[in-house]
């Protein structure tokens, strides 16, 4: 393994100086804890098995459409992008794969990104491919849509790009495909509500077609944006017919963003699951719409009843049970690494906290219709500060106690300011 970006030293000398205060909250946590009957270090050791995935290109600045404003430092391409999210996973060790995004990231060697990644302590994980945006040299826009566009070659041209991007996970050593498409009109009658639907079916099961066995196709519904009257894949509805249409490997994607205004998503997650079609999540967080603020940054109890309704999930197991986990953030206003090491932390604790629920009590409760009991056996699991438990798993995993004070503290942006080429000003990404 290469040399990992941030000093070892600097992370034991660190860790050192809060051994002792963590050790003291530890036993104190788990005293607290042993006398619901729970064991610490059994819920410990479900954390240091716990991982999510980091978005590759949510290492650079995001933006919105009106400006992006890049930092000093940032990273120009996917070989940068890989060492500021090496830079996550060595503080947090929650983090070991990155999703890319095609043609984002593209490279001409594959098996030397690969092994770039594995230098730097990561792997991939699901592959993305990008037909909301036209590139240089396209054949043919997209600009009225890619997998459903009433144009065949079009169409072909998107399936195409989706196929390239299975080609290349399989070099990466991925097994995700994640489609997004943005196809969707902005007028009443601009497009057969009925026929896109259709040609998306058609398109996508030529993707579908073209899956390694062990890979799967995650199906990203979305409401709106940048389709603002229809999207052909909307809402979680369309998600699971079309993944029921396509076949066993095609599964749905729950981006938290993606939802209509007070939607309840943790029920959403409990359907899918009861239909073997829960395939991953995107983690953010939202207040108006697809806001790709940090995650748990405006509603952690929602993302902890997301956490409780996994729980759930994996006591009443269905056909090929295995959510994959990715955060999917645009970091307008912070550090990027600051912000991925902060959601990767609310994201773990809100599993942590899941952990906790006393599920007996909750199922009697819920048994004898005792609302309030119900209620309280998530709530006393919510109210836990399981910090503790995530430092300790940390430690023992060789990340940091206090990981953004060590990320500070290693000076790397400032570092990475003096040997990156600037990033040019304009528009933000999706
Ligand atoms: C679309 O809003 C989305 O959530 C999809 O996951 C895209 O791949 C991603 O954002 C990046 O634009
Ligand atoms: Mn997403
Ligand atoms: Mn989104």
């Amino acid at each position: 393994m290469t040399e990992l970006p941030i000093s070892a030293d600097l992370i034991a000398e660190r860790n050192s100086a809060h051994a002792e205060a963590l050790e003291d909250d530890y036993a104190a946590l788990g005293r607290k804890l042993s006398r619901a009957g729970i064991d610490i270090d059994a819920i410990k050791e479900r954390v240091a098995g716990f991982s999510v995935a980091v978005p590759s290109w949510g290492a650079g600045r995001g933006g919105t459409r009106f400006a992006k404003f890049p930092i000093a430092g940032e990273p120009t391409n996917i070989h940068e992008k890989l060492e500021d999210c090496a830079v996550v996973q060595q503080l947090s060790r929650v983090t070991p794969r990155v999703s890319p995004h095609f043609p984002w990231d593209k490279v001409s060697d594959y098996k030397a990104l690969r092994e770039e990644a594995a230098s730097l302590g990561l792997g991939f994980d699901a592959v993305n491919s990008n037909t909301f945006q036209d590139q240089q040299g396209q054949a043919h826009t997209y600009a009225n849509g890619s997998l459903a566009a009433q144009d065949s070659a079009t169409r072909q041209q998107a399936v195409d790009h989706n196929i390239e991007c299975i080609e290349i996970g399989v070099q990466l050593g991925s097994t995700d495909l994640t489609v997004w498409v943005g196809d969707g009109t902005n007028f009443p009658g601009q497009q057969d509500l009925g026929r896109s639907l259709d040609r998306y079916l058609e398109a996508a099961s030529k993707i579908y077609a073209a899956l390694p066995d062990d890979w799967r196709m995650l199906l990203e519904h979305k409401m709106f944006e940048p389709a603002f009257y229809s999207t052909v894949i909307s809402d979680w509805g369309s998600s699971i017919l079309a993944a029921q249409e396509l076949g066993p490997k095609a599964k749905c994607l729950v981006d938290l963003g993606h939802h209509a205004p007070n939607v309840n998503i943790e029920q959403i997650v409990a359907r899918l699951h009861r239909f073997g079609k829960l395939g991953g999540f995107h983690f953010n967080d939202s207040k108006y719409g697809d806001d790709d603020l940090d995650s748990g940054s405006i509603n952690p109890h929602q993302l902890f009843l997301v956490f409780n309704e996994l729980v759930e999930a994996e006591l009443n197991p269905r056909d090929g049970f295995n959510p994959s986990y990715m955060i999917d953030q645009s970091h307008n206003v912070t550090d990027p690494i600051e912000s991925m090491l902060s959601s990767a932390e609310t994201i773990t604790q809100c599993f942590a906290k899941a952990q906790l629920v006393n599920r007996e009590a909750l199922h009697e409760a819920q048994a004898s219709n005792d609302t309030m009991m119900a209620f309280q056996a998530l709530r006393r699991a919510y109210n836990v500060d399981v910090a503790p438990i995530l430092a300790k798993a940390r430690l023992e995993a060789g990340g940091a106690i206090d990981v953004l004070e060590a990320y500070r503290l290693s000076q790397y942006r400032s570092r990475k300011a003096q040997e990156r080429k600037a990033v040019g000003l304009g528009a933000g990404i999706v």
